[in-house]
């Protein structure tokens, strides 16, 4: 698959560069080898490996599955744990107590408290928006709230809900949940279809709010462009349809595109760069079987009309939160994408070229942890959170 011999990656403007060579870091058969991909390096790209040396600290591992995190401006950490708190962590260990005013989440399966992002203008204003599995008599769904952390760090006050995907579900799959604030300050939502059989179509239903990517505003109105209006039943905060479980979304520090991880079925985990109105296939067009190893509809991988993703994995490997490197401690790592994987208990490094995956790297695989979301610390070391309850800093000391 990778080009022969030894290819040099021109990163942008990094001071180093690092060297792809064969063979791929995955060395495990796919699960659907039925699936050829639908371009050369959109799966198993060469291997890629880090020339700095770098050491890796658990910083703590008092967290009860934490699940998203997002830097304060001072360096310290606001964490939300899944089954419902949220906690300051500081880079030498230190854990708050929970943060109260939380709304009560149904945390059962995969719902609870999960995404979390600080309004760009947190440092003025101390909003915070974060999303819950909401629950209510028929069942729950993914809301999206916001709140001003109070002075003293202790609570969150004026919790208001700007946003609640529909149709609620009795369910406890799939919920997305991350966040993301795109370069015009506004609110970019992952939205999964809750797994089921019976909700599975509706990511390709833009009547609803499920499986998809949404753009909202900080009060959680419908963020549409003039030249591309919804149909007259489609919801009008969504920006792209055609999602499975997208547990990852990050924008591109130079080029301001909207990168996600999606969590795709057995073989079909998906890299996307996401664009307003485009489909991007669930479940029409998919890389994955089900865990049945029966094929997901027609057993297509391409169709007209349904983008393929930049990237995907077969075997899964499960990925959770993505984050891109944007520090100055290890040079070579610039604009590199990070990937939290859930299953295959690594972290994954990305070596870009544009659109295009050049490298791959597995990092931290001797620590045996699923990892539920990475992202960038104030120092430029990296950070990531573990189910198993650890943080950890990435960097040199
Ligand atoms: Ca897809």
């Amino acid at each position: 698959m990778a080009a022969a011999g030894l290819v040099l990656i021109a990163a942008c403007s990094s001071t180093k560069s690092s060297t792809v060579s064969g063979p791929a870091v995955e060395t495990l058969p796919p699960n659907s080898p039925q699936y050829k991909p639908a371009f050369e390096g959109q799966t198993r790209v060469g291997s890629v490996k880090t020339e700095t040396v770098y050491t890796t600290n658990i910083i703590t591992q008092a967290l009860v599955k934490p699940w998203s995190m997002a830097a304060l401006p001072d360096g310290r950490f606001l964490v939300t744990e899944k089954l419902g708190s949220m906690r300051i962590v500081s880079t030498n260990g230190t854990v708050s107590n929970k943060i109260t005013g939380i709304p009560a989440a149904d945390t059962a399966g995969q719902g609870g408290l999960l995404g979390l992002a600080l309004d760009p203008d947190f440092a003025s204003n101390r909003m915070i928006y974060f999303v819950f599995s909401e629950p209510v008599a028929t069942g729950n769904h993914a809301a999206v709230a916001k709140a001003r952390l109070s002075n003293n760090e202790t609570a969150l006050e004026n919790v208001t809900v700007i946003y609640r995907v529909t149709p609620t579900y009795r369910g406890d799959k799939h919920n997305g949940g991350k966040l993301a604030f795109n370069k015009d300050g506004n609110l970019l939502v992952t939205s999964g279809e809750r797994s089921d059989l019976a909700t599975r179509p509706l990511a390709q239903d833009n009547s609803t709010s499920l499986g998809k990517i949404l753009l909202i505003t900080k009060t959680g109105q419908a963020v549409t462009d003039p030249l591309m209006l919804p149909k007259p039943n489609d919801r009008p905060e969504i920006f792209s349809s055609g999602h499975r479980n997208p547990l990852g979304i990050a924008i591109h520090p130079t080029t301001g595109d909207i990168w996600e991880a999606e969590m795709g079925p057995k073989g079909g985990d998906e890299i996307n760069i996401i664009r307003r109105g485009v489909n991007y296939g669930w479940p029409v067009i998919t890389y994955g079987v089900e865990y049945s190893g029966a094929t997901i509809g027609e057993g297509l991988t391409q169709k007209d009309g349904y983008e393929q993703p930049v990237y995907y994995w077969d075997p899964s490997i499960s990925p959770g939160g993505i984050a891109f490197y944007t520090g100055r401690n290890i040079p070579e790592w610039e604009n590199n994408l990070f990937v939290g994987s859930l299953s295959g208990k690594h972290i994954i490094r990305l070596v870009l070229d544009g659109n295009k995956v050049l490298g791959e790297e597995r990092l931290m695989s001797a620590e045996n942890q699923r990892f539920r979301d990475v992202g960038m610390g104030k120092d430029g070391k990296l950070y990531a959170i573990t189910d198993e309850g650890r943080m950890y800093s990435i960097g040199r000391d």
